[in-house]
């Protein structure tokens, strides 16, 4: 991300592509800010956290923190955050009020952060209509080298997608033969920390593992859902919990 998009363009770009670049969405004071509540957040508030809202690539290691769930429930500083310009963003980009439904922490260790397999949020969300966006914030330098996001430019405009389970913490769903016949253009999103970028629950998304050798590659994640959007939460639930209850029995939580 080199220069700031236009105000003007940026519903334009993510109406057309599925996604959107925001560079500098966040300056440096407001970035420390950040970083400074998050360490807090790790070193005083994890312990106290359902196992189901943190992951570690390696729960025996607590520095392979991987992702944080829900930040907003467990500090003000985050819900205050979350609910003022990344929320007036969302509705200006799905064009309705919108409901703050997760602030996420991504991490991916140097050389252990694993690829992050092609999905639509949409099939995690199980929503009708699929009225729903996602944004994510780099808080390192990001590029292809430590992984960074690949968006399908458009994929949004062609439906929902067949999945199936993945055997990635975190990221349970997984395209089924994604790579075979695709006809859209893959877009690699280098970030730096601060930049912001915003795509549509349909828009398919992928990441390559952290190949860098000494470089972590952290993020904060931001979920809205549009007011049409109904969430079918009998099924919804279900999963959740058969899903925690896998990784329960893996070892993994
Ligand atoms: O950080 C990643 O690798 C993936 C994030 C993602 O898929 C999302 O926020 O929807």
């Amino acid at each position: 991300m080199s220069r700031p998009t236009p105000c003007t363009q940026i519903k334009a770009k993510f109406e057309q592509d599925g996604f959107v670049e925001v560079p500098q969405f966040v300056q440096m004071e407001e970035l420390q800010l950040i970083e400074d509540t998050l360490a807090r957040f790790i070193e005083v508030v994890i312990p106290d956290l359902p196992a189901k809202h943190v992951f570690y690539e390696d729960k025996h290691d607590l520095g392979t923190l991987k992702q944080i769930q829900q930040l907003q429930e467990h500090d003000e500083f985050f819900e205050a955050f979350f609910m003022e310009r990344p929320r007036q963003l969302a509705e200006k980009l799905l064009g309705e009020p919108v409901i703050g439904m997760n602030l996420q922490y991504f991490n991916k260790p140097p050389k252990l952060g694993q690829a992050t397999p092609a999905h639509q949020d949409g099939y995690y969300f199980m929503i009708e209509p699929c009225q729903a966006l996602t944004m994510w914030m780099a808080l390192d330098p990001v590029d292809e080298k430590n992984g960074c996001i690949r968006y399908l430019r458009g994929s949004h405009l062609d439906g929902m997608r067949p999945h199936e389970r993945t055997q990635t913490l975190g990221f349970s769903q997984g395209i089924v033969d994604f790579g075979k016949n695709e006809t859209r253009e893959e877009v690699p999103c280098p970030a730096n920390p601060g930049d912001l970028l915003a795509h549509h629950a349909l828009t398919i998304h992928r990441a390559d593992a952290n190949l860098s050798q000494t470089r972590s590659r952290r993020a904060l994640g931001f979920i809205f859902y549009g007011k049409s959007a109904n969430q079918d939460t009998v099924t919804h639930k279900a999963y959740q919990e058969k899903l925690i209850a896998e990784m329960t029995d893996d070892g993994k939580l």
